[in-house]
């Protein structure tokens, strides 16, 4: 398998992605949002086969989303935001299951939303964890504080059991090719900060409008 970092790209430029994301008005940009996702799930094709599952689920949601953003209203899916306003204003955002109305953008963005806050917890348990720590147990324990609230027990269980075959923490640092350990943990330090605040946003965002619980 070709290693993660082989075409140029490593984690460093993919949490830089997510950075770039909040324009001057504090509305965070669609495009580069799409882009950091997308640059994730390449770094998770590394990981094994056995996240297969996973990315095709994360790419899905990425392709919903791009298909606004190139469809005749691509302008109103320039930012969160206008996302949700523009959705709202035009009854697009089915609030109970099993309507006939296509996937809106809101409960799409709030699945990704969702796995945000497992990356900053898992990425913050791997920034401050040991040397020795075990990243089976940072990401299980992550992924329990998040995701887990939102799944079926069987996708908790597929989980749970992917997560088991996660390397330890140097050859997990090794493989997002951002040069030594320090740096890796220097280069988490600096980029949680950001993702925190996209996090935030969304949630005020969808929290304002009511848009936490979409099925
Ligand atoms: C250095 C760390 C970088 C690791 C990058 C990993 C990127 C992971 C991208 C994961 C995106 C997951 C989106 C999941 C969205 C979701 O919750 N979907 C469920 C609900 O969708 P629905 O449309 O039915 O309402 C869906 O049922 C999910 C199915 C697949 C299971 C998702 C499990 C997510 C676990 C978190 C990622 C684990 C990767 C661990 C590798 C380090």
């Amino acid at each position: 398998a070709m290693a993660y970092g082989d075409d140029g790209h490593n984690l460093r430029e993919v949490l830089a992605t997510f950075k770039s994301c909040l324009d001057e008005k504090s509305e965070i940009l669609m495009d580069p949002y799409l882009a950091g996702w997308k640059g994730l799930v390449r770094f998770l094709n590394t990981m094994g086969t056995i996240f297969t599952f996973v990315s095709k689920d994360a790419v899905a949601k990425i392709q919903i989303m791009e298909e606004f953003r190139s469809g005749p209203h691509k302008e109103s899916y320039r930012t969160l935001q206008s996302m949700v306003s523009y959705e709202m204003a035009n009854n697009l955002v089915d609030m109970k299951k099993n309507t006939e109305r296509p996937v809106s953008g809101c409960r799409t963005i709030l699945r990704l939303h969702r796995a945000l806050l497992w990356l900053q917890l898992f990425l913050e348990g791997l920034r401050t964890g040991g040397t020795d720590c075990r990243t089976s147990v940072v990401c299980t324990d992550s992924y329990n504080a998040s995701l887990a609230n939102y799944h079926p027990w069987i996708i908790r269980k597929a989980t749970t059991i992917a997560f088991c075959t996660l390397p330890n923490r140097e050859a997990f640092f090794e493989n997002m090719k951002v040069g030594s350990n320090e740096e890796a943990v220097e280069m988490l330090g600096e980029a949680l900060p950001h993702i925190k605040k996209l996090y935030d946003i969304t949630q005020e965002l969808y929290s304002r409008h009511k848009l936490l619980d979409l099925p």
